[in-house]
């Protein structure tokens, strides 16, 4: 079976830029999902459970897991010399990291996370997610980081991914070469190739929506809610939806499923940030044979303009997108 690191190894040829660099990210990532795992798994237990009683930069109240995973991230990247700034949910701007200049061939990557998405689940022990996004910066290595480095469009992430803290710890990436999913063995703190080539299954199963806002949809949102709960022979949809991105689009990619968070009339933009939660996701459904749209546009054209810009966000079996597409058309 192979780990986490063999896997980059074996595959090095398909990733674009520096193997070293890959590592070196992964390293991080994998270290910070470790010491999150570790918290989350007896959150009951410590003081780290609860609100934080600080209002985050999106108005919400920041549960203390939330910040602690955001510094165990920072952390991780800082000590591995191979990012130069880091923008993430918990924090109003980027964070610039001061790398060893004689090694800045490395130090040229930029990281967006979402340090633990879903994270007001942990209180009811329901899946939750740390999710990332990478890109190469933008400007010059001599100059200062600036907002370019990370209002870049989807289309340009070179790596993308999420670690799913559930009944087991799952890893799930990709670098534009297909989706894969490496479990935790806890035993001996390493991360084992346990999903090769994730795609979405032939099968369109199952939607997942948060239809408690129904009256403030959009019609053809509303419309293809009722499309899917009309009688389709012997295969009616069935309806999912845990309130965590992450475990609801896991859940998704692997049993056939599409996963909606529309515009309502009290968020008109949509819930969910474009950067850190629905860029990293869309390339990842992409990857895995899907589609990821705002309901007329691909997630990964969309020019961002601001960090913690929102979007409607659509992703699942390019059948079920597109015929959502074609109500909102209507
Ligand atoms: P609602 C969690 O806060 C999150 O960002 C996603 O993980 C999740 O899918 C969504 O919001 C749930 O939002 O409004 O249905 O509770």
């Amino acid at each position: 079976m192979y780990t986490l690191g063999e896997f980059i190894i074996e595959n090095r040829d398909n990733f674009s830029f520096s193997t070293e660099a890959l590592l070196r990210l992964f390293s991080s990532i994998k270290l910070a999902a470790k010491a999150i795992n570790k918290e989350v798994n007896k959150a009951g237990l410590t003081e780290k459970i609860g609100s934080s009683g600080i209002t985050n930069i999106q108005g919400e109240n920041q549960q203390k897991l939330d910040d602690f995973a955001h510094r165990v991230f920072i952390e991780s990247f800082k000590s591995r010399n191979v990012v130069c700034g880091i923008a993430s949910e918990e924090s109003k701007d980027f964070i610039v990291i001061k790398g060893d200049q004689k090694k800045a061939i490395l130090n040229q990557y930029i990281v967006l996370i979402d340090p633990l998405d879903g994270s007001s689940n942990i209180d009811v022990n329901v899946s939750i997610g740390s999710i990332f996004s990478v890109y190469i910066r933008k400007s010059s290595n001599n100059l200062s980081l600036g907002l370019e480095d990370f209002l870049q469009m989807g289309n340009k992430q070179i790596i993308a991914g999420y670690i799913i803290y559930g009944s087991s710890t799952i890893l799930v990436y990709t670098t534009g070469n297909g989706v894969h999913g490496f479990t935790l063995d806890p035993s001996v703190g390493t991360f084992y190739l346990s999903h090769p080539n994730i795609q979405f299954p032939n099968i369109e199963k199952m939607y997942s929506i948060n239809d408690g806002n129904y009256a403030r949809f959009p019609e053809g949102i509303k419309k293809f809610i009722n499309y899917c709960q009309e009688e389709k022979g012997d295969r009616p949809y069935t309806a999912r939806y845990i309130g965590s991105l992450v475990g609801d689009f896991h859940r998704n990619v692997i049993q056939g499923g599409i996963y909606i968070y529309p515009k309502t009339a009290l968020s008109p933009e949509g819930k969910l940030r474009l950067l850190y939660e629905c860029n990293p996701i869309a390339f990842l459904t992409e990857q895995a044979g899907g589609k990821a749209s705002d309901g007329k546009k691909r997630i990964l054209d969309i020019k961002p303009y601001k960090l913690h810009q929102r979007t409607p966000f659509i992703c699942g079996p390019i059948g079920m997108v597109s015929k959502l597409e074609e109500f909102m058309k209507k």
